[in-house]
C-alpha cells in the first residue's frame, strides 16, 4: 500500500486561523509524519482554493488584479504553512493550467455520460457592479423579523433561511448600491439526483468511517439529492468549454476538489514523478481526507458524485476523517468577523510546535472543543514543558556536569531499567495504534504518558544522590534516561518536528538514526557508553500568568 493524504484546501482570501489550521492540514501533517517514520510510501497534497467571488471581492478590495491577488495570498499562506512545520509534498494552487485542464476533463466526461443539464435561472444583477451576486452578496431587510442587514441565503438574526428575491429593498453588499434587478441566465447543472443511488451504494461500502462523517453524508442522501448549479457568471475560474458559456466560469465547488488532482499532477511534472498511477486506477493507493464538518457534504455527496459520474477509475477517499469546530471563547473563531487567533498571528505569540501540540490534543474529535488561553497555558506549561522539556534539560544539563558530555561507561541496566523499558513498549504500541486510527486527542495522551514515565523513573532512580554513592549505577540510569530521551524525540517527532530537530542535533543522531521507527527506539540501551552529545538550549518556555493576561487582553477571552 501507498498512502495518499490530502487536507482541505485552504480558501485563498487571506491567512486562516487556528480553527482552520486544527481541523485539516495540522492533523493530516501529524498523520503523514507518522507513516513516513513507519517507512511508508507518503504522498502528502495540498494547496490553494483560489476561485469565486469572495477572492474577486477581496482583490477588489485591495485594489488588485485577481490573479496578481491570488498570487500574493498564495506566498504568505505557502509561508506560514512552512513555518508551522507542514511537510507537504507538494502545494498546489487551483488557478494552475493543470486545473484548468483537469476541470475541463471532468466536465466534458460528465457531459458525455448524461450528467449535465442546462437551465436557465434567475439571479440578482448588480447594475452599478456589473455582476451576478450570490446570494450572500445580497443584503436587505428580513421579511421574518424585519432586520435591515439579513443576507440573500440567510437572516442572521432569526435564522431563517432566505432566498435574496424574499428581501426587501434588496442591495448590494459589495457596494451598497441598490440599483439591483433580477435577470435570467443558462447555466450547466450537475444531476445529483441521477447520481445519488450510486453516491449511496459508496457510502453504504464504508463501513469504518467515522460517525460524524457517516452521519453527514445520510443527512444529504436522506433530503434527496437535486441537480447542483456547476457554473457562474464570472470571469475568475475555470472557463466552461461550451459554445455560448464563453462568459461564465465553473463554481468555484466544482473545480476545488479537483485541485487534489491536479496539485499531483503539478508534482509530478515538478519532480519527473508518476502522478497518475496515485489516482486513476489506483488500487495500491490508501486515500485519506482530512476537513472540518462544513466540507463535508463536499466530500461525501458532491466530489464523489462528480467522479462517479465520469465513469472512469478516479480514486475515491477510503477513509475521511472530519472535525467538529475549535471554537474561541464561546463562539467561533471567524475569518470574517477577524475572531480568534490568526496563524500569522500565534506565530508571533509562541513557537510553531507549542501550537501543534497543544491544538492536537484540544481536537475537536468527537464533539466541538474550546480554545482559551489557560488550555493553551496548561498545555505547555504542564505537558510540554514539565513532563517533556524539563526532563531533557535536566538529565543532559546534569550529566554534562557530573560525567561530561559523553554517556558515560559503567554497571548493568537491572529491574527498573527492564520496567521502564517494558512501559516504554506498550505507550509505544498504544500511540501507534492512536496515529494508525488518525486519533489525535488519544495520542497526545499516550505521549504525555510516555514522557511522565521518565520523570517517574527518575524520582525513584535520583541519579542525582546515585552519584554520590554509586557512580556507577548512576550511569546506568543516566544511560537509560539519554535513550529514552532518543524515544521521546522520535516518538514526538510527527507532533513536534522543529524540537525535535534541536535533541536530534544535541544527541548528535546519525542520518539513519533519525529515521528509527519509535518501536526500535525502545530500546534503551541503544546509544552506547563513549557517545558524545551537547546540551541544548531550554527546549521549551513556560508561559507565565502575565503573559496569559496580557494575551487575553490582546485578543479578547471571557
Ligand atoms: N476551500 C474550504 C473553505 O474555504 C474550501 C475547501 C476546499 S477542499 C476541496 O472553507
Ligand atoms: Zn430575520
Amino acid at each position: 500500500m501507498r498512502y495518499l493524504i490530502t487536507s482541505a484546501l485552504p480558501y485563498i482570501n487571506g491567512i486562516k486561523h487556528l480553527g482552520n489550521l486544527v481541523g485539516s492540514m495540522l492533523p493530516a501533517d501529524v498523520y503523514a509524519r507518522f507513516l513516513r517514520q513507519e517507512g511508508e510510501e507518503v504522498l502528502y497534497i495540498c494547496g490553494t482554493d483560489e476561485h469565486g467571488t469572495p477572492a474577486e471581492i477581496a482583490a477588489l478590495e485591495e485594489g488588485l488584479d485577481v490573479a496578481e491577488f491570488c498570487t500574493r495570498q498564495y506566498q504568505r499562506q505557502a509561508e506560514v504553512y512552512e513555518k508551522f512545520g507542514l511537510s507537504f509534498d507538494y502545494f498546489g494552487r487551483t488557478s494552475s493550467p493543470e486545473q484548468r485542464e483537469l476541470t475541463q476533463d471532468f466536465y466534458r466526461s460528465l457531459d458525455e455520460h448524461g450528467f449535465i443539464e442546462e437551465r436557465e435561472i434567475s439571479q440578482v444583477y448588480s447594475v452599478t457592479d456589473e455582476r451576478f451576486l450570490p446570494d450572500r452578496y445580497v443584503e436587505g431587510t428580513c421579511p421574518n423579523c424585519g432586520y435591515e442587514k439579513a443576507r440573500g441565503d440567510q437572516c442572521e438574526n432569526c435564522t431563517k433561511m432566505l432566498n435574496p428575491t424574499d428581501l426587501i429593498n434588496p442591495r448590494s453588499a459589495v457596494s451598497g448600491s441598490t440599483d439591483v434587478e433580477i435577470r435570467t441566465s443558462r447555466h450547466l447543472f450537475l444531476r445529483l439526483d441521477q447520481l445519488s443511488g450510486e453516491v449511496r451504494e459508496w457510502v453504504d461500502a464504508q463501513t469504518n468511517w467515522p460517525n460524524l462523517t457517516k452521519s453527514i453524508a445520510y443527512k444529504w442522501l436522506d433530503e434527496g439529492l437535486q441537480s447542483r448549479g456547476i457554473t457562474r457568471d464570472l470571469k475568475w475560474g475555470v472557463p466552461v468549454p461550451k459554445a455560448g458559456f464563453e462568459d461564465k466560469v465553473f463554481y468555484v465547488w466544482f473545480d476545488a476538489p479537483i485541485g487534489y488532482v491536479s496539485a499531483t499532477k503539478a508534482w509530478g511534472e515538478q519532480e519527473g514523478k508518476d502522478w497518475k498511477s496515485w489516482w486513476y486506477n489506483a488500487d495500491d493507493v490508501h486515500y485519506t481526507q482530512f476537513m472540518a464538518k462544513d466540507n463535508l457534504p463536499f466530500h461525501t455527496i458532491m466530489w464523489p458524485a462528480t467522479i462517479l459520474g465520469t465513469r472512469e477509475p478516479w480514486k475515491m477517499a477510503d477513509y475521511i476523517k472530519g472535525f467538529n469546530w475549535l471554537n474561541y471563547y464561546g463562539g467561533k473563531f471567524s475569518t470574517s468577523s477577524k475572531r480568534g487567533v490568526f496563524l500569522d498571528q500565534a506565530l508571533e505569540i509562541a513557537p510553531p510546535d507549542y501550537w501543534r501540540y497543544m491544538l492536537m490534543a484540544s481536537a475537536p474529535e468527537s464533539s466541538d472543543s474550546a480554545f482559551t488561553w489557560e488550555q493553551f497555558q496548561t498545555k505547555v506549561n504542564k505537558e510540554l514543558a514539565d513532563n517533556f522539556g524539563n526532563f531533557i534539560n535536566r538529565i543532559l544539563k546534569f550529566t554534562a556536569s557530573r560525567f561530561g558530555t559523553e554517556l558515560p561507561a559503567g554497571g548493568e541496566p537491572g529491574e527498573a531499567e527492564a520496567e521502564l523499558e517494558a512501559r516504554c513498549k506498550e505507550f509505544v504500541e498504544e500511540l501507534r495504534s492512536h496515529l494508525k486510527n488518525m486519533e489525535f486527542r488519544k495520542a497526545t495522551e499516550t505521549l504525555n504518558a510516555l514522557w511522565s514515565a521518565g520523570n517517574q523513573y527518575i524520582d525513584v532512580r535520583a541519579p542525582w544522590t546515585l552519584f554520590k554513592q554509586d557512580k556507577d549505577e548512576a550511569a546506568v540510569v543516566i544511560r537509560t534516561c539519554i535513550n529514552l530521551i532518543r524515544l521521546y524525540s522520535v516518538a514526538s517527532a510527527p507532533f513536534i518536528p522543529t524540537t525535535v530537530e534541536t535533541l536530534f542535533d544535541a544527541l548528535k543522531l546519525t542520518e539513519e538514526e533519525r529515521r528509527s521507527t519509535m518501536t526500535d527506539a525502545t530500546d534503551l540501551t541503544i546509544l552506547k557508553a563513549g557517545r558524545a552529545f551537547d546540551v541544548p538550549p531550554v527546549l521549551i518556555q513556560k508561559i507565565d500568568d502575565d503573559r496569559v493576561a496580557e494575551l487575553k487582553a490582546q485578543y479578547g477571552g471571557d
